[in-house]
């Protein structure tokens, strides 16, 4: 068996938070950042995971591992080596080595490349010859059953199927992903990450609890998963309910879907800069009725507005991460300069910023 490098992309969400775990649509792009792996298959079943990573050292376990085993960043690898051995699929030991430029604790997905760079290597290493929405879904459970954050599979199926000058509509009942054309460059536009540094994390209390609230309020609604009710309308769902705050979770998932399913439809017929109302209006929704933003995040979508973006959202999970802003493209210096501006006038740690094209999915290559 030859030694095999995986890598895969971190990812930004262009808009649809929150709603891959109702069966919902969400539509993710590849970041160009990425996380690579390099898998050395070795004969006695022991798996060493190594990092680049400044201060890291180590982590050593058996390929049988089971969860509660190994914690920190190296159960992202042993979550997969656990995972594709849960689905059934033969893999050996291995001394990996991981690298990568996906900023970590950002609301980017790092765990997702991470998974998704592992996995990809140990398919070929073991010639699995896995299809990619399989080992979304094998690296989804990695993270949910080992690790132990309850995600949907947005993050993964995102690093599994992105593609340069793509994003990924990502439908969520179906489990399918399809390319979107999205060319920000020719529509003069740019796609500005602000990294707000706010901490964040997927296996904490409050992500978990939104999940709960919509499986409560599914359940009080009578079907499997709020996506059941995205053809009804929203206010007569909502009205259903008797709990204000399940009222308002129900209603950012079916606006949400909705938003989503416009700004495939203006994607799909060339008007890029028309979708960026419905970022903002995304942002709304998640910071008012979802309640998952941070104040961190608000300043930094309220200094992007007025140093002239056209839409700015936060991205991901939430409670901290990241902002994403649509600008004209000789914009983009301007509204960095004046996130970092307001971070500094409110206190903040100052902001990371940086532009983003569509880059693509997880690939693997063979060490000659
Ligand atoms: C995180 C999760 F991992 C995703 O599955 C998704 O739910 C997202 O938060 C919110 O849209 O990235």
């Amino acid at each position: 068996m030859n030694t095999v490098t995986g890598s895969a992309p971190g990812r930004v969400n262009l808009i649809g938070e929150h709603t891959d775990y109702n069966g919902g649509f969400a539509l993710p792009l590849a970041l160009p950042h990425r996380t690579r792996a390099r898998v050395q298959p070795r004969a006695d079943g022991v798996v060493t995971a190594s990092s680049s990573a400044p201060g890291s050292s180590t982590v050593t376990f058996d390929r049988a591992t089971q969860p509660g085993d190994v914690d920190g960043w190296a159960a992202y690898v042993a979550g997969v080596f656990w995972s594709l051995r849960e689905s059934g699929h033969e893999v050996p030991g291995a001394d990996v080595v991981v690298d990568s430029d996906v900023p970590r604790g950002a609301g980017l997905s790092s765990s997702a490349a991470l998974e998704c760079a592992v996995l990809v290597a140990l398919d070929r290493v073991a010639g699995l010859g896995l299809d990619r929405t399989g080992m979304a879904l094998i690296a989804q459970r990695a993270e949910n059953d080992y690790v132990g954050a309850p995600t949907g599979a947005m993050d993964q199926m995102a690093a599994m199927h992105g593609g340069d000058g793509q994003v990924v509509l990502f439908d969520a009942r179906a489990v399918s992903a399809q390319p979107i054309p999205c060319d920000l460059d020719a529509a003069g536009l740019a796609l500005l990450i602000i990294d707000t540094r706010a901490a964040h994390s997927h296996a904490d209390g409050e992500y978990g609890a939104r999940r709960a609230s919509c499986e409560e309020a599914a359940a009080q609604l009578g079907v499997s998963t709020l996506r059941a009710l995205q053809e009804q309308q929203v206010d007569a769902v909502v009205d259903r309910l008797g709990d204000d705050v399940l009222r308002r979770r129900v209603r950012h998932i079916l606006t949400e879907n909705a938003r989503v399913l416009r700004t495939v439809d203006l994607l799909r017929a060339g008007k890029v800069p028309d979708i960026a109302p419905l970022l903002t209006e995304s942002h709304a929704s998640m910071r008012d009725d979802y309640e998952i933003s941070a104040p961190e995040v608000d300043v930094a979508v309220e200094a992007a507005m007025q140093a002239g973006a056209l839409g700015a959202r936060m991205t991901g999970g939430g409670f901290g991460g990241s902002v994403i802003a649509l600008v004209d493209r000789e914009r983009s210096d301007a509204v960095a300069e004046g996130a970092r501006t307001a971070f500094e006038r409110n206190g903040f740690t100052e902001p990371h910023t940086f532009v983003v094209v569509p880059a693509v999915g997880a690939g693997v290559q063979e060490d000659q």
